[in-house]
């Protein structure tokens, strides 16, 4: 992997990372961030490396944890910002907020906040590619305790039936709102449950980026190939709460430090730069106080934005002859 690209996959998780503990200060500390807000710090080497593995074209579609996937998509950091303040100049005019962001132009179709139901939709993303005879592929992401839900099992089975052209992307965490795994899966390990429906599925360490990347290009190339539906199983770990407001009170203690300390992701791919790559330190934190200078800039920015105006309340929704009075 050339330095650049390592040097970019560094950059983006930095930015993830900073933009989040920001958005978490603008959450608790200062009130201008509202309503829900998950976090994905400790998640960032997953949405990165396997983005980083699309080519134009190919389909992104996502849960509610998604702001890491769309600063991934290439969506700017004041747009994604300015849809967390409720902005008009948010990435979908302030009318969706933390769990709705989405790019037409990205082929970033959300941000879903029913857990699981946006496989489905994936799935759909993936029929129409086939239907078209197009080579795009979907990749679709989900948390653990999405592969509890009805729509997982079924949009895996057509999925299969149809050798659609998906990468099914679970982001095991270990944990879904305040619930281990272990206590309400049957199956510990989610790629048992994708084998059931005869798709290679793979469990990838997470936290390694250079992982994520070799696994998702990969099911890639099998998608492309015409192989049908492929499944990885992405290994990692989230470092805050479910939402804010969440203390994590059910974690063994200790849990936590260990993930930090042994498999950060970006301290990993720092070292990685840092020995192989011959990088300074002074080099590391240059990009550090860049991506922090950009946050800064996107928090002006969305501050100095307007709301949305109260006479298009009604676009976008349906019916959409109501007027606004
Ligand atoms: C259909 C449905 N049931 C319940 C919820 C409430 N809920 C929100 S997130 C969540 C847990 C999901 O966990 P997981 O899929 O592992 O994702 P993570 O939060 O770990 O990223 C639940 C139960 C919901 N949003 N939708
Ligand atoms: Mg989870």
């Amino acid at each position: 992997m050339d330095k650049d690209t390592l040097l970019d996959w560094y950059r983006q998780m930095v930015l993830i990372r900073r933009f989040e503990e920001r958005s978490d200060e603008l959450y608790q500390l200062e009130g201008k961030i509202k309503g829900f807000l998950h976090l994905y710090i400790g998640q960032e080497a997953v949405a990165v490396g396997s983005i980083g593995a699309r080519q134009e074209g190919d389909h992104i579609i996502t849960a509610y944890r998604d702001h890491g996937h769309a600063l991934a998509v290439g969506i700017p950091a004041t747009q994604v910002m300015a849809e967390l303040m409720g902005k008009a100049t948010g990435v979908v005019g302030g009318r969706g907020g933390s769990m709705h962001m989405a790019s037409k132009e990205r082929t970033f179709w959300g941000g879903y906040g029913i857990v699981g139901a946006h496989i489905s939709l994936g799935v759909g993303l993936a029929l129409a590619e086939k239907y078209k005879g197009s080579d795009a592929v979907c990749l679709c992401y989900f948390g653990d305790g999405a592969t509890n839900i009805g729509y997982f099992h079924e949009s895996l089975n057509m999925a299969a039936v149809w050798d659609l052209p998906i990468v099914f992307i679970c982001e095991n965490n270990k944990y879904g709102m305040g619930t281990a795994v272990e206590k309400a899966s049957a199956a510990p390990k989610m790629v048992d449950k994708a084998k059931a429906y005869k798709i290679p599925a793979k469990q990838v360490d997470g936290m390694d980026i250079f992982a994520v990347h070799e696994a998702t290009e990969k099911a890639i190339a099998a998608c492309r190939k015409g192989k049908g539906p492929q499944f990885l199983e992405m290994m990692t770990y989230r470092y805050e709460g479910h939402s804010i407001g969440d203390r994590t009170r059910y974690r063994p203690e200790g849990e936590l430090d260990k993930w930090r300390d042994e498999k950060d992701p970006i301290a990993t791919l720092q070292n990685h730069l840092l020995e192989e790559h011959s990088m300074s330190e002074k080099d590391l934190v240059t990009i550090d106080e860049e991506v922090t200078k950009e946050v800064d800039e996107a928090v002006k920015f969305s501050d100095e934005s307007p709301l949305p105006a109260l006479d298009s309340l009604f676009n976008h929704i349906y019916p959409s002859n109501v007027e606004a009075n």
